[in-house]
């Protein structure tokens, strides 16, 4: 192959990006920021351009600039990684109208997934199974009465241009329903720009389990597993694996099947994920679609031993998936850490700064996708991820004992981090027995720090 691409983006998912294009000699642009010029992502790449100043509105949201930087740099393709652009319909049009490749799903996929009410239609149209809720947006206070009473309380009312936890509200009985209505309509209008909003019955405690879709833009969808995002704190996860502890054998062969349909009705191209809410007694529903590549895409490459990106930029050039990846089998069990610069002692607030020194765990079975470095200096305006540690274990207990010993190994000073955090985690009765859901983070206090 011989493209050059722009990665519009920054941090661990730029530098992964980086990676795989280097393995399949494809040139490289990075793109960055005032704040971002001693970054990784511009030393890694073959070129790098400064797109403005920090806010992340002048810089790397800014369609204007991104696309001029593509085309100073005769960039045929681009890749937006997560967060950001990625999901950005008009972006993706824009790409494309100024002939440059977007890696990712079309323009118009991305739109019709935005809009959670038709994924959900779409969905079901194809036989997977939905929450039951509404049949599409409620029309008013009075429709939202009849319904609510009809799945009874609780319900949740969801923005139909939300998305990822964002503009929902959960009615636990019928006096409550005409405040909550007539605030996520309003939620909605002001956050997304569409006031419209749906009703589903509201499920408790249930895990997040999401599959991993890759699709080749030809009628064909391959299913990776599925990863539980279960222990998330404010709908920021926190924790990923593959296999999920709770999905058998049964169950995971329906879940994959009632994705790739889902996918495949579509004619899906790119990686994306379907997100399913998943209950005690092991049915699944349908929750929404993203069309991106996910933060925590590695478990299910440890376990598939794939490249997910560079499957994504194959497709995106109208090749095939390699013809090595028909018949997918996992192997083993691999669970993720984010490593955050945050305080887990004081509520996980975000704790900008020089690192001091930074040490990362090795041997085997051990990836660090990290920007990170002694003597970089995170800076204030982007999230606080730095780094991802992925382990792969023979059996979920070897990951488990993996995991402990690497976050053991890790050392970074002069910023707090979430190591501490998940070494407790670790440590859980009902972590160690995979016993855990949503919830599982809104009682956890951290034991004292040693000093
Ligand atoms: C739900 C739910 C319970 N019942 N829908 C949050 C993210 C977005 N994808 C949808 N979310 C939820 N939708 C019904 N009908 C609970 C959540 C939810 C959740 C889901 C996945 C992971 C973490 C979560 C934390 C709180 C609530």
């Amino acid at each position: 192959m011989n493209h050059k691409i722009l990665i519009a983006n920054r941090g661990e998912i730029a530098l992964r990006v980086i990676r795989a294009c280097k393995e399949i000699g494809l040139k490289t642009v990075a793109v960055y920021s005032q704040a971002d010029a001693d970054c990784l992502h511009v030393r890694f790449a073959d070129e790098a351009v400064c797109i403005g100043p920090p806010s992340p509105a002048e810089s790397y949201l800014n369609v204007p600039r991104i696309i001029s930087a593509a085309e100073i740099t005769n960039s045929d393709a681009l890749h937006p990684g997560y967060g950001f652009l990625a999901e950005n319909a008009k972006f993706a049009e824009i790409c494309e109208s100024s002939g440059i490749t977007f890696i990712g799903p079309t323009p118009e996929m991305i739109s019709k997934m935005g809009d959670k009410i038709y994924a959900k239609t779409t969905m079901k149209k194809a036989g997977v199974p939905v929450i039951p809720g509404s049949e599409g947006g409620l029309a008013n206070e009075g429709e939202a009465r009849e319904l609510a009473r009809s799945i009874g309380f609780p319900v949740i009312i969801k923005a139909a241009a939300g998305g990822g936890g964002r503009g929902m509200r959960i009615v636990r009985e019928e006096s409550e329903l005409a405040k909550a209505f007539s605030a996520a309509q309003t939620e909605a209008r002001v956050g997304f720009g569409d006031p419209t909003v749906y009703m589903e019955r509201y499920f408790e405690s249930p895990r997040h389990v999401e599959v991993q879709l890759l699709g080749n833009g030809r009628g064909k969808v391959l299913a990776l597993g599925e990863r539980d995002c279960s222990i998330q704190r404010k709908h920021q996860k926190l924790i990923e694996e593959s296999p999920s502890p709770a999905v058998s054998p049964e169950v995971r062969k329906m879940m994959m099947d009632a994705a790739i349909a889902g996918a495949e009705a579509v004619n899906y191209r790119s990686a994306g994920t379907v997100e399913f809410l998943f209950d005690e007694s092991n049915s699944f529903y349908f929750m929404e679609m993203n069309t991106r590549i996910q933060v925590e895409h590695p478990v299910t490459e440890m376990v598939f031993n794939i490249d997910l990106i560079k499957e994504q930029i194959r497709v995106a050039f109208g090749d095939d998936f390699k013809h090595t990846h028909v018949n997918l089998e996992p192997v083993g069990h691999a669970i993720e850490c984010r490593i955050n610069a945050e305080d887990p002692y004081k509520g996980f607030r975000p704790t900008p700064g020089m690192i001091t020194s930074f040490h990362t765990p090795g041997g085997l079975g051990v990836r660090v996708d990290t920007h990170a470095y002694a003597g970089y200096q995170i800076p204030p305006f982007y999230d606080s991820l730095m780094a991802k540690l992925i382990v792969h274990g023979y059996d979920r207990t070897e990951a488990l004992e993996r995991m402990k010993r690497a976050l053991e190994e890790f050392v970074i000073e002069g910023v707090s981090t979430t190591i501490p955090f998940h070494q407790q985690v670790m440590k859980d009765s009902r972590f160690i027995e995979g016993n855990f859901n949503t919830h599982f983070l809104d009682h956890f206090t951290m034991e004292d720090r040693d000093e």
